[in-house]
């Protein structure tokens, strides 16, 4: 990578292609190895494909996270029930035409899973987590359009009982260890759900690929991934408090320093870093190279990334580019010239608008979810 560092970046098709791996049965995108690592039923995003790239992750570059597998659905005959006992009358049915012909928004916002940066606590604080084996890729940023979900549950008529809503995939039954977990779902306060959650059926200028939840979605800005459920099928409309083992037992925090049977569900997620580089990095020494990376967070802007080269000791700010949305991430870029040869780490720490920065040490879970620490990325100069 040394003599394109300076240069517009890894562009896709420029490289020497790789054999391509067997893709898992379950994803309907191609998955080229120079674009994605494929842990499974899941697909992760290469940071080093981001460089150079518009502030959008392209469709063909975004993570997917799929339970099980892509369902290939006709939106002509598909249909979004809205029901239960908090709505004023009966089960409401909307078609994909109802959608498209109701009041559009357009929202900018990353998508990221729960567990991006699980291998981390592995790697940088020995302490293992089992799971999907994700780096940083599991995290993109889309352009979705479609109908805020607020509108659908005042068309479906919802009461003022209601507390919880239950949106649920179309996708299969999600077996974990032999027992049927049932379809992927997962409650949302009604809160959340009137104040900005989009039922989405465009990603960036075009309708929802299947990998992504054709033919609509929900995009739940700054939660958890696991919120914004794919493939919508129904979404039951609650006067009490619903569960699902999406609520109950994964999404949370367990484990020592944390309470019995977990912490609350996850929601937001925290601030978070990633160079566009290659795992482990080349440089030449004596050099100037232009480093990238983004970064976000779930509770609003970044306002201000640092980047180390010497475990911390020392920091120096990146320049921010002016093209941040509250919901997505913010490219960033910082000259660096690596003195010697040798390997070393490099550093990227952002704090957000709410005072928020990222940590030295993420708080350990037994199910690796929210890892937000400051990565160290390691570099090989040469
Ligand atoms: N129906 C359904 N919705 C789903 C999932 C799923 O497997 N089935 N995975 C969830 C998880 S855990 C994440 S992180 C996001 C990933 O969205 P993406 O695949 O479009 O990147 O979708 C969520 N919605
Ligand atoms: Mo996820």
């Amino acid at each position: 990578m040394t003599s394109t560092e300076d240069g517009p970046g890894v562009r896709r098709g420029t490289r020497r292609t790789a054999p391509e791996a067997a893709p898992p049965p379950g994803i309907r995108k191609p998955l080229p190895p120079r674009l994605f690592a494929v842990h499974g039923t899941n697909a992760e995003t290469r940071w080093e494909a981001l460089r150079g790239e518009d502030y959008l992750t392209p469709d063909d570059l975004f993570f997917v996270r799929n339970h099980t597998a892509t369902p290939l659905i006709d939106a002509a005959t598909w249909r979004l029930t809205l029901w239960g006992d908090a709505l004023r009358g009966g089960p409401v049915a909307f078609t994909y035409r109802d959608l498209l012909g109701m009041p559009a928004e357009t929202l900018t916002a990353f998508i990221e899973c729960a567990g991006n940066g699980r291998r981390l606590y592995g790697e940088q604080q020995y302490q293992e987590a089992p799971g999907t084996p994700w780096r940083l890729g599991a995290v993109g940023v889309a352009r979705w359009r479609g109908v805020r979900l607020a509108t659908l549950l005042e068309r479906a008529g919802m009461s003022d009982r209601a507390v919880a809503l239950m949106p649920r995939g179309l996708d299969a039954d999600y077996v974990e260890a032999g027992e049927n977990l049932g379809r992927v779902r997962r409650p949302l306060p009604v809160a959340k759900a009137l104040d900005d959650v989009l039922v989405a059926y465009e990603m960036n200028g075009r309708p929802l690929p299947p990998d992504h939840g054709h033919p609509a979605r929900l995009v739940v800005p700054g939660w958890v991934g696991a919120a914004s459920i794919k493939w919508l099928g129904d979404i039951e409309v609650s006067a009490e408090r619903l569960e699902s083992p999406w609520s109950t037992r994964l999404y949370r925090m367990h484990g020592p320093g944390h309470p019995p049977g977990g912490g609350p569900p996850l929601t937001r997620m925290g601030v978070k870093s990633a160079f566009e580089l290659p795992w482990p990095a080349r440089f030449e020494a004596g050099r100037e190279h232009l480093l990238r990376g983004r970064s976000w967070s779930g509770h609003g802007r970044v306002v201000r990334v640092e980047v180390s080269e010497d475990e911390g000791v020392s920091w120096r700010p990146a320049r921010l580019r002016d093209d941040r949305h509250p919901r997505g991430w913010v490219r960033w870029t910082l000259p660096w010239t690596p003195r010697e040869a040798g390997n070393l780490r490099l550093l990227a720490r952002a704090a957000d608008e709410t005072g928020a920065v990222q940590p030295d040490r993420a708080a350990y879970n037994l199910l690796g979810y929210r890892f937000d620490a400051v990565v160290r990325h390691p570099v090989v100069v040469t």
